[in-house]
């Protein structure tokens, strides 16, 4: 198999971080690629339309994307645990996907003062991503520690992902503040093997 890939996305870190965590890493070759909104750069577009990273390319050449729908593909590959079978299922999809939607904040972030030239930014923008950032934080330090103190999932995978983006990018914020109890399981999942060997690197 072969994954297209990126230094500092948190969407290809948590594909690399269930590739660790399966035993499966070996499995798959990485190719590093990259785009903005505004130009697909290197990202290969007749695999992903979209343009966007990750991409995974399975042994039969058939490409798969996005993040969400690959790391689900390589858990059953492995014949992983990541996507529990009972009714826990939609709790971990549940956080998951509000992780998914930290990093699409923080990406357009990041997008709106690195890719659109001074003048036509817009603060207020910038501030309502955060304020969906900040929600988010608020919803799981109130209501999901105790699923996040079990056993390892997708969705902690997502998540320690999404903090993880959120130190590179924006830690300026301090999103530690106010959420204490997450900010102590962050330190704990941030030293895993398989989310130090996945850090971002610029
Ligand atoms: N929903 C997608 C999001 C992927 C994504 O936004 N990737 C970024 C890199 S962090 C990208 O390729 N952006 C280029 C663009 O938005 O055109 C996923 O989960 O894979």
């Amino acid at each position: 198999m072969k994954l297209y890939s990126s230094a500092t996305s948190p969407f290809v870190r948590k594909v690399l971080v269930c590739l660790q965590e399966l035993g499966i890493d070996d499995q798959v070759q990485k190719k590093i690629a990259g785009g903005t909104p505004l130009d697909a750069g290197t990202v290969p577009v007749e695999e992903n339309p979209l343009g966007k990273v990750p991409i995974l390319i399975r042994d039969d050449g058939h490409a798969i994307y996005d993040s969400r729908i690959i790391t689900r593909y390589l858990n059953d590959y492995a014949d992983g645990s990541l996507y529990p079978d009972d009714e826990t299922l939609w709790d971990v999809l549940t956080i998951e996907a509000t992780a998914e939607g930290m990093m699409d904040a923080a990406l357009l972030m990041t997008y709106e003062v690195r890719v659109r030239p001074e003048g036509f930014q817009m603060p207020d923008m910038v501030e309502g991503q955060w304020s969906k950032i900040a929600r988010s934080l608020d919803l799981i330090e109130n209501q999901w520690m105790d699923h996040l103190a079990g056993a390892l999932d997708a969705s902690h995978i997502a998540l320690g992902c999404a903090l993880g983006y959120i130190d590179l990018r924006h830690d300026t914020r301090g999103w530690r503040d106010g959420h204490p109890q997450l900010a102590e399981w962050y330190a704990n999942v941030a030293e895993r093997p398989s989310m130090q060997a996945t850090a971002p690197y610029v």
